[in-house]
């Protein structure tokens, strides 16, 4: 009988707009006559909303009756960025709402514009989770997110007197995009004891009792497919006391207070996402949101497996779990824990179905950011994982004498159980020995993964063990998305938006490379973006910039491997060239913006010192009369996803300059090059394979290659050292004060010429400037410019987060989509 009621999602403009005047007028409770910009957002979103929960149901129902393989993908970050432009355009009715929203009184941008950004991620790391969600619904397959529902995102910055200032990015305040799941709870336990006994056939069984519970409740945010009904779930988990409000017993017993504040605790562990990118501070707190998410998830995945009644050895077949990056290690430990202690299996069979069910990424190599956990911390909150992890070592390291035997020190090296004081458990260790696959981003970086850190490992298991999936973006945000103007002019001559679902399809535009009215309307799309973020730029700094002028972007996070102190040093030389110069030489220059965006970890001075020197050279350089229109330095504050849907379209250049062999991928790049920008950068990451698909003519490298790096470093310390002249020249101006107080920058220029210059900025300044001039001459030939500018663009097919879910889908995940029409 129900049937003939279930909701009929709206399809038309009159029909939206119903939609959206019932939640105004009930949802919300207020009248259409009051109803501004930030009620008109709530009541679309609501609309939109439902239409997903709709089809989020029929997905679920789907997978559950289909009964086949799903891929759970585990972050500690997801990087969403805003939801109702993506959904609209990702069901296909955002030409409805923009009809049903200018017909009740609103601009459809204005509307979109005042959606909070999900920033619950870092960067990078974060934000490929937030493309293989979209990538993984398009491409219909049965994947979930799992995630931890954070009330504070990454911190907003501030520039205050040209420093960075944090405030807390409150963003649950309306948030129409999730779904409290108060049903679905899971208890969570730290602390505590183990105690061993005999079980009546005289069986081993260890048990983990006492200690404290917390309450895990899910959250779910639908996933919507492009073009596509399949709609995925990501679920977020939220931290709560145990016993409800507060813990009665101490409540009624008079202690009133110390139960509140057991409950502040509680909600402490989901509370904030910790601001480090690349840099790991191994504080609990951390290894409890890491265990507290993993075991709500593993709860969650091992219950619906259990509901299909499969036997334990089949759970590989049914359930694949990739760990993005070591964040999640501890499910590996939690799995076998499950198994064995829970499910009484023995261990070697238990630990064939662990490791036949993980998959590890790694993203990064730098020393710093591979995780560690001391013992005794780890002991204390975990006792029985300890324990486990001691028996995976035991047995791991016995295999290896086993195979490598006499070779003491091999066995010190890979120990999952780092002998130092205290010992440290290497996490990264720990994943590749728990995962069937372990893949890097990039491939230099998965080459390097293989010779360098993780060499040894490739001895013990082979190289088959690893592999490489280079990242990829989704086309539909940010191209589609980011710049539909763009976007439409390319479906106007490859025959529509195919594109968008087969990027390869872009290679049809080549033939445009040379074409004289398509070019006029390509490069008319990219002034009109430079217009749109001088206005940005103009209503936030109030800085004027010339959309004319050659827009250079560098933005990512603030970190001294990615080198925004090289670009700002050469930005100094400039300046310094400018000002040498006669009126008559002036005029031969090409003017230019310097763009910078990105946060600093708030406790990494380093790269606060970027910042701050950076708004000074403005503070300097935009006043100077004598500079004029032909050099601005602009920091855009709070650099976030929705801010780098205004930023990339707008790019002619952007910088990807990190010292070779740092950069795992890089993302960004990838997006600046589809967006028709050109890039300037080293030979790193996936800058590499960049080149190689757009051609060597359509990119700006420079720099020294990674193999080189370690010599140089070497030749630093033990050597002697010359500072590039021109780098010297820019330090002595920053040491007489131009640029403010000389104290300030001390240690950055001291970084460079006293201590070594880790990161070979002296190493690479020349043929980055010598580069840069390069840029300044190509730029002024704007015909090849635009030409190169096309090609590249009709070359990126391979980049699209489609082709690299497809990848891990086939070489580790060994799944296949479920397609909603098939099974209908
Ligand atoms: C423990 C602290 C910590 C936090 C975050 C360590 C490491 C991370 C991330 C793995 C850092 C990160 O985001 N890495 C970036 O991952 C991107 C996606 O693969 C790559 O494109 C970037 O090159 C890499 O820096």
């Amino acid at each position: 009988a129900w049937k003939k009621y279930q909701t009929r999602p709206f399809t038309n403009t009159e029909q939206f707009e119903r939609e959206v005047v019932r939640h105004v007028e009930t949802t919300l409770a207020r009248s259409m006559f009051n109803c501004d910009e930030t009620a008109a957002y709530a009541a679309a979103s609501l609309a939109f909303r439902d239409r997903l929960i709709t089809e989020w149901n029929r997905t679920q129902q789907r997978q559950t009756f289909a009964d086949g393989k799903r891929v759970y993908y585990l972050s500690l970050e997801f990087l969403m960025g805003r939801a109702l432009d993506n959904a609209m355009l990702n069901v296909g009715l955002k030409n409805v709402a923009q009809q049903g929203l200018t017909d009740l009184g609103f601009r459809i941008e204005d509307v979109i514009e005042q959606e909070h950004d999900a920033a619950l991620g870092n960067g990078g790391l974060g934000r490929l989770a937030a493309c293989f969600l979209d990538s993984l619904a398009s491409l219909n397959f049965a994947a979930w997110g799992y995630g931890l529902r954070y009330r504070y995102g990454i911190f907003k910055q501030e520039i205050i007197d040209g420093y960075q200032v944090e405030v807390p990015d409150y963003w649950l305040d309306f948030n129409p995009w999730e779904f409290p799941r108060h049903d679905i709870v899971v208890d969570i336990q730290f602390y505590g004891n183990v105690r061993k006994y005999q079980d009546s056939q005289g069986k081993q069984i260890s048990l983990w009792d006492g200690g404290e519970i917390v309450k895990a409740v899910a959250y779910d945010v639908p996933i919507p497919g492009f073009e596509t009904s399949t709609t995925n779930n990501l679920r977020l988990w939220s931290s709560k006391a145990a016993s409800g409000e507060f813990d009665f017993q101490k409540f009624n017993s008079g202690d009133y207070e110390s139960s509140v504040a057991d409950q502040q605790r509680a909600e402490t562990i989901s509370a904030v996402l910790y601001p480090n990118d690349n840099l790991d501070r191994g504080k609990e707190l951390r290894l409890k949101q890491q265990y507290f998410w993993v075991a709500a998830s593993l709860y969650d995945i091992v219950r619906r497996f259990k509901k299909s009644k499969r036997a334990w050895k089949e759970f590989p077949d049914q359930v694949a779990i990739q760990l993005n990056d070591t964040h999640p290690t501890l499910a590996i430990v939690e799995l076998q824990r499950i198994l064995v202690d829970l499910e009484g299996l023995d261990w070697d069979e238990a630990w064939a179905i662990v490791s036949n069910t993980f998959g590890y990424t790694n993203h990064t190599v730098l020393p710093e950011a591979l995780e560690k956990w001391s013992v005794p911390l780890f002991q204390n909150l975990l006792p029985r994982h300890l324990q486990i992890i001691y028996d995976i070592n035991l047995f791991f390291l016995q295999s290896v004498e086993r195979t490598f035997p006499k070779e003491r020190d091999l066995l010190a090296r890979v120990s999952i159980i780092e002998e130092s004081s205290p010992k440290m458990i290497r996490m990264a260790y720990l994943a590749i020995v728990g995962s069937h696959k372990v893949n890097g981003v990039a491939e230099l970086h998965s080459d390097l993964i293989k010779t360098t850190i993780f060499k040894d490992f490739v001895r013990i298991f082979g190289p088959d063990k690893f592999t490489n999936v280079t990242n990829g973006i989704t086309p539909r945000r940010w191209l589609h998305q980011a710049n539909p103007r763009l976007s439409e002019l390319i479906a106007s001559k490859i025959g529509g938006l195919g594109f968008l679902k087969d990027l390869t399809l872009l290679s049809e535009l080549e033939k445009y490379a040379d074409d004289k009215e398509f070019k006029k309307e390509w490069q008319e799309i990219k002034y009109a973006n430079k217009v749109r973020l001088a206005r940005h730029i103009k209503s936030t700094t109030g800085i004027t910039v010339n959309p004319a002028a050659l827009f250079d972007v560098q933005v990512k996070r603030m970190h001294e491997y990615k080198r925004q102190q090289m670009n700002i040093f050469g930005v100094i030389h400039r300046y310094l060239t400018i000002k040498a110069m006669t009126p008559e030489e002036r005029k031969k220059l090409t003017p230019r913006v310097s763009i910078f965006g990105g946060k600093a970890a708030p406790g990494y001075w380093m790269a606060k010192t970027i910042i701050h020197l950076i708004n000074n050279v403005g503070a300097v350089v935009n006043n100077d009369k004598d500079v004029g229109d032909l050099l601005k330095v602009v920091f855009v504050e709070d650099y976030n996803v929705s801010k780098a849907e205004i930023i990339i379209p707008a790019s002619d250049v952007s910088e990807h300059i990190s010292t070779a062999g740092t950069e795992a991928s890089g993302t960004s790049n990838m997006k600046f090059v589809l967006n028709g920008g050109l890039i300037i950068g080293t030979c790193d990451g996936a800058n590499i394979e960049i080149t190689r698909e757009i051609g060597e003519s359509n990119i700006f490298l420079f720099g020294n290659l990674a193999e080189d790096v370690e010599d140089l470093r070497h030749a630093h310390n033990y050597g002697s050292y010359t500072l590039d002249p021109a780098l010297a020249r820019v330090f002595d101006e920053i040491k007489k004060g131009t640029f403010g107080d000389a104290a300030a920058f001390s240690a950055l220029t001291g970084s460079i010429e006293d201590h070594g210059d880790y990161y070979l900025v002296s190493d690479d300044f020349h043929s980055y400037v010598q580069t840069q001039a390069l840029v300044d001459e190509a730029y002024k030939n704007q015909d090849e410019w635009i030409s190169k500018s096309i090609t590249s663009v009709a070359r990126m097919g391979f980049f699209s987060s489609d082709r690299c879910i497809n990848e891990y889908a086939e070489s580790i995940w060994n799944v296949e989509p479920q397609s909603p029409e098939q099974a209908e």
